[in-house]
């Protein structure tokens, strides 16, 4: 009997010692759980009870009103806070746009100590739509997904809940996100089952009181595969009525279910061009199915049939010529770069060539080509960068390719949580600057302290950077490794594999020189883009640094802005690279004392992997070159732990992401 209360005490002790520990599991979600506001509302919902719970559970000022009513100043989940009387006035036409304020209030004091109340605030979602698109597969897995499984326990459902499903839909509600694409856009036929769409109505119906809609990747040839058909043209009839009566079955289920995500005629993907139909042809039948519901279709222009010899110009030559044909209730979903979520590209010249069709950006918030879980990448000014030449208003809607599993800090490394933070934050407001968001999301996450926030937000600031510098500096791209997107391989050669996947496709490296020719003397990708930037990327001598080996093969001896020597330059910027990760290293072991221990250590030793790889990213790229520019590193640059033969007998096992065994270790 003793003993059974020993063991009952113990967990009980344990467990209420486990809830106070800070293992990332809470995310920015951490506010104190000491509100003691009153909260009033003339209205009541699903939602707007939960934005009472809220501001009870965490807000210490003065009482809230929650008010539902028209007010011209504001957009469909738009929102207004004044201070009057005493009072917080939050007023919004929609529900939702009043748990985005009960968010914006709890989320301003747990940012700067003091709620203002001098002015009225006032926020508009640049988007309507501002969606998550998960990778994820029926059996648990998630393509290109490095924080464990997927979050769906698609086994377990409908009869069991995870309590996950509401912490992740809370999570993306307090950042503004509205939608989620719950499958991978390879997607699996199964999904369209009417064993799947229950399951899919259990998580729809949790997800809508915080005001996120659900969507669905599909498999444009589900009709034959699930529904037994002979064909999957969009022009056929039965093919119609098929999608019509899936549409018909799902909304039954789902009153407001979002629509579709397809990738079609991509990597292998079924799609309409299997029936000589184009794009527009398949999107728009499925559009016309989704129609009668309000639900939309997003097709990804995520294309490179190989009919030109450049991947880059590929997505732009097959969609353009179909701009004006889409249905109204179709987005074209374009990614931020002409080839593949590299560390740094050019945007995709699509963007503002379609004028009259409604595209919409795609970022891709897991790092697939940025360390995965194991680097350091705060994302945000990537995004930004995109912003400073694609106009936010230009587009419809925003998707992110999340980064989540089921890992206790959800993200694999606990900065990746910043990136899942502020791409919520830009698709709300693309005008928030990466240096605001990263300040709001360490203050949530971990502290307000300025001797923490401020060393700390720098190194996010810079984090991005030093990853194109040690992965692929100057306008390099796709020099990873075959099979996965960890380490570096430019020397990849896979007997019969397409060109187009391996590194010498993209540098070009030889005894002349380095880099794609994009240029009017080469594939000429630079003439897509409008007349200025065309110009300013042809000419070698004003391309800037950071896109020339995209835009041009250069000579080594070429001289650099900086007036060293292509050669030159690139051995600095990989070094550039590495010196910033030990960098990092020394500026988080500073702010010890103003971390928990766990998060401290486990940050601390992500770190160190970081640095490794930026070390073997910078040997193996330097000593591979160095065999064409036939010129020494410089030396007072770091020289190589690594040896290059070794590196090129290497194959990285990806699940301990080990490095070659050279005797170099942290
Ligand atoms: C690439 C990924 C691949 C995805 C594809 C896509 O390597 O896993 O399926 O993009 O976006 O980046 O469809």
């Amino acid at each position: 009997m003793k003993h059974t209360y020993l063991i009952i005490f113990t967990l009980f002790y344990s467990l209420s010692f486990m809830a106070e520990a800070e293992d990332g599991s809470s995310l920015w979600l951490r506010q104190s759980k000491s509100g003691e506001t009153r909260v009033y509302s003339s209205k009541s919902s699903p939602t707007i009870a939960l934005a009472e719970k809220e501001l009870k559970r965490s807000f210490r000022g003065a009482p809230v009103v929650l008010k539902r009513q028209k007010c011209k100043d504001l957009k469909a989940d738009g929102y207004s806070i004044k201070f009057v009387d005493d009072k917080y006035i939050l007023t919004s036409t929609t529900d939702n746009g009043l748990l985005y304020a009960a968010y914006h209030l709890i989320r301003q004091q747990s940012t700067s100590c003091s709620v203002r109340s001098d002015k009225t605030i006032i926020e508009n979602p640049a988007y309507n739509l501002r969606l998550l698109n998960h990778w994820d597969n029926p059996d648990g897995t998630i393509e290109r997904g490095y924080a464990g499984s997927s979050l769906w326990q698609w086994d377990d459902l409908p009869l069991v809940i995870s309590d996950r499903y509401e912490e992740y839909a809370r999570a993306n509600a307090s950042i503004g996100i509205n939608g989620t694409v719950l499958n991978n856009v390879n997607a699996s036929p199964d999904i369209l089952s009417s064993e799947y769409l229950i399951k899919v109505k259990t998580l729809a119906d949790i997800f809508r009181p915080y005001g996120i809609k659900t969507y669905l990747s599909v498999n444009f040839a589900t009709p034959m595969i699930l529904g037994g058909l002979d064909t999957a043209d969009p022009l056929d009839k039965e093919v119609e009525k098929w999608w019509k009566n899936k549409a018909k079955e799902i909304y039954k289920l789902i009153p407001d279910f979002g629509g579709f995500l397809v990738k079609a005629n991509s990597e292998g993907q079924p799609g309409p061009c299997d029936f000589d139909r184009t794009h527009a042809e398949g999107a728009n039948m499925l559009a016309d199915a989704l129609k009668p519901y309000n639900g939309i279709v997003m097709w990804r222009a995520f294309v490179y049939n190989p009919e030109d010899a450049d991947r880059a110009k590929q997505a732009y030559l097959e969609f353009q010529p179909l701009d004006g044909k889409f249905r109204d209730n179709v987005i074209v979903q374009i990614k931020n770069g002409p080839v593949d979520f590299q560390p740094r590209e050019p945007y995709s010249p699509l963007f503002g060539s379609m004028p009259r069709s409604k595209t919409m950006v795609e970022f891709q918030i897991t790092q697939e080509y940025l360390g995965f879980s194991n680097h350091l990448a705060f994302l945000a000014p990537m995004w930004k960068e995109f912003f400073d030449f694609v106009p936010a208003e230009s587009l419809e809607a925003i998707a992110g390719v999340a980064n989540i599993g089921t890992d206790t800090n959800w993200c694999g490394h606990h900065f990746a949580q910043s990136n899942w933070y502020a791409f919520g934050r830009l698709a709300w407001n693309p005008e928030l600057s990466s240096e605001e968001i990263a300040r709001e999301w360490l203050s949530q996450t971990f502290t307000a302290d300025k001797n923490f926030v401020d060393p700390i937000a720098s190194i996010m600031a810079e984090s991005r950077e030093a990853v194109v510098d040690y992965m692929m500096p100057l306008g390099l791209h796709h020099l990873f490794a075959w099979g996965h997107h960890y380490g570096p391989e430019p020397w990849c050669d896979v007997e019969g594999a397409r060109p187009d996947w391996m590194p010498s496709y993209y540098h070009k490296a030889s005894d002349n020189g380095i880099g794609f020719n994009r240029s009017s003397t080469g594939s000429n990708a630079v003439a897509q883009y409008p007349e200025t930037l065309k110009n300013l990327y042809d000419n070698v001598d004003t391309c800037p640094d950071e896109y020339i080996l995209w835009f041009h093969n250069v000579s080594w001896d070429h001289k650099m802005q900086s007036g060293r020597t292509l050669w030159g330059e690139l051995c600095y910027r990989y070094d550039r690279g590495v010196q910033t990760t030990r960098h990092f290293q020394r500026e988080w072991d500073r702010v010890e004392m103003y971390v928990d221990s766990e998060r401290f250590k486990e940050v601390q030793n992500k770190l160190r992997i970081q640095t490794r790889d930026a070390v073997w990213w910078k040997d193996a790229c330097l000593q591979y070159f160095g065999q064409f520019s036939n010129k020494p590193i410089p030396y007072d640059i770091e020289r190589p732990v690594l040896n290059l033969d070794n590196m090129m007998n290497f194959k990285i096992d990806i699940t301990n992401y080990e490095c070659p065994p050279c005797g170099y270790s942290n």
